[in-house]
């Protein structure tokens, strides 16, 4: 390599060596045609989530994993007063990790909503009554280790993975999102496109690799 190379090479480095990988919630109620919430199509893109974990493993790169983790009765869910089919219940089938996920042994995991709070945000939880807001392990997390650019991926487009990249910028975090690493749940139709607009708009880099 030429002085100029190595040196490119060693700035390329440097600019990824702070970005961790944040993956959303790739859960079997969300991504197994048999999940209570299953998102059209999401296993589609657990190959290319699984080769974003590879790269970021072998270049010894943190990876934070995102599990929506509900008790048995929450006003999240319909029955209770909000809005969703029951799922991701805490020590379940359905909120568990799908099967085909590539899940590393030196991974962190960060699971919300565990104390019925609304957990879209892998940052922070908000109490769907009160509306006050309090923060997960994930920004302590990603400061002791150093990151300061994530790369989000997963499940579902239009809520968690959207949520999750907008507090990552109001965190003061660059961002990325990868249009074949995520699915959206579309309860209403264009809520995908709607909420790839609305992350462009906060800054979020949105990426087709
Ligand atoms: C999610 C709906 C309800 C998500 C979680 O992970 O995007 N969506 N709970
Ligand atoms: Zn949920």
């Amino acid at each position: 390599m030429t002085d100029d190379a190595s040196k490119f090479s060693e700035l390329v480095t440097l600019s990824t060596q702070n970005t961790a990988l944040i993956v959303v919630d790739v859960q079997n109620d969300f991504v197994d045609p048999r999940g209570s919430l299953y998102v059209q199509d999401a296993q589609s893109v657990v190959p290319n989530i699984n080769s974003m974990i590879s790269n970021v493993r072998s270049e010894g790169r943190l990876i934070v994993y995102t599990q929506d983790w509900h008790p048995e009765v929450t006003p999240h869910f319909a029955k209770d007063g909000g809005i969703w089919p029951v799922h991701c219940v805490g020590d379940t089938w359905g909120a568990e990790f799908y099967g085909e996920l590539v899940v590393v042994p030196d991974g962190e995991f960060v699971r919300k909503g565990t104390g019925g709070e609304d957990g879209y945000s892998g940052f922070s939880v908000r109490d769907p009554q009160t509306g006050s807001e309090s923060d997960t392990a994930l920004e302590r997390i990603l400061q002791e280790r150093g990151a300061e650019q994530v790369d989000v991926v997963g499940i579902a487009t239009d809520y968690c993975v959207k949520e999750t990249a907008l507090d990552a910028r109001r965190r003061g975090l660059s961002t990325v999102v990868y249009r074949n690493c995520m699915k959206g749940v579309e309860l209403a139709s264009g809520d995908t496109a709607a909420a790839i607009d609305a992350m462009i708009h906060a800054g979020v880099e949105v990426l087709d690799a």
